[in-house]
């Protein structure tokens, strides 16, 4: 907790979930600091078995802006990034940033998040936006992206682009206003769950456009279970948010 305030923004942590990201977490936590050596970063790892969590451990040992968040076992993206949300308000960060492990989100474009951070309160590293790119992305990928986030859209009225992606900024008094407590998704529909519930805040929400690559090293954690969880969870919310006497968005307390 040494880092300095990033300008117009204040304290900053980047939450990095880990899950079996040995091969990653060592080459994506020095990215960080050289691209944003303002910033602290929590590691969220949930007992990799493959050793994530010690290889963190050994990096917080000599470098007081790394942090760890040892979790008891696999339960999930959504469950990983509440905690460490949690773990950054209870510790007085003003913005926290969520990003992959595996190199998908460059940290190099951190600096630019950063700064359309200083006038929104979410900021939505965006594919899909004028300028965003994928590499690397077989074309069945392209597609359940390209797809997913049309039905979001038509489904939930979310004005993005992007609202599946995971690059991103909150600023902490948004995810407040947000009403996290009724957050319930555990896999990739953790982003439109979030998505939908900043646009429903009134959160000023900010895409810049990113360059996506396809990871290079460990596994995708991406299954068809996930993918079906999206789908029924966007369903449901799209049926709620027509019937706004049933919704409780903005009303379920958080942290
Ligand atoms: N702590 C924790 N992290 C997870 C869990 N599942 C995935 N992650 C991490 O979340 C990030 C995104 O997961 P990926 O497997 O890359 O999923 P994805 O980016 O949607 O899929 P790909 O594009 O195929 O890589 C990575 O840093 C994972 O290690 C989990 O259950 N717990
Ligand atoms: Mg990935």
């Amino acid at each position: 907790m040494v880092g300095e305030p990033v300008d117009g923004v204040g304290r900053v942590l980047v939450v990095i979930p880990t899950y079996n990201e040995a091969d990653n977490v060592t080459a994506i936590v020095p990215r960080v600091r050289a691209a944003a050596p303002a910033v602290d970063i929590l590691v969220a790892d949930d007992d990799s078995p493959d050793g994530t969590g010690t290889l963190a451990e050994a990096m917080a040992g000599t470098d007081d802006q790394v942090h760890v968040l040892h979790r008891p076992g696999k339960e999930g993206l959504g469950a990983a990034y509440l905690a460490g949300f949690a773990w950054a308000h209870e510790r007085g960060y003003d913005a926290v940033v969520e990003m992959d492990a595996d190199g998908s989100h460059a940290p190099e474009d951190l600096p630019a998040l950063l700064a359309a951070a200083r006038y929104a309160d979410v900021v939505i590293g965006s594919r899909w936006a004028v300028g965003g790119r994928v590499v690397n992305w077989p074309l069945r990928r392209l597609l359940l992206s390209r797809c997913g986030n049309l039905y979001a859209r038509l489904a939930l009225g979310v004005p993005v682009s992007d609202a599946t992606g995971g690059y991103r900024v909150y600023r902490t008094a948004a995810l407040r206003a947000m009403g996290l407590g009724s957050v319930c998704s555990q896999g990739y529909s953790f982003q439109v769950e979030l998505s939908r519930l900043a646009h429903r805040a009134g959160a000023r929400i900010v895409e810049v456009p990113i360059t996506f690559a396809e990871r290079r090293h460990g596994t995708s954690k991406m299954s068809p279970l996930i993918v079906a969880e999206a789908l029924w969870r966007i369903t449901l919310w799209g049926l709620r948010d027509r019937w706004p006497r049933r919704s409780r968005v903005g009303h379920d307390r958080w942290p």
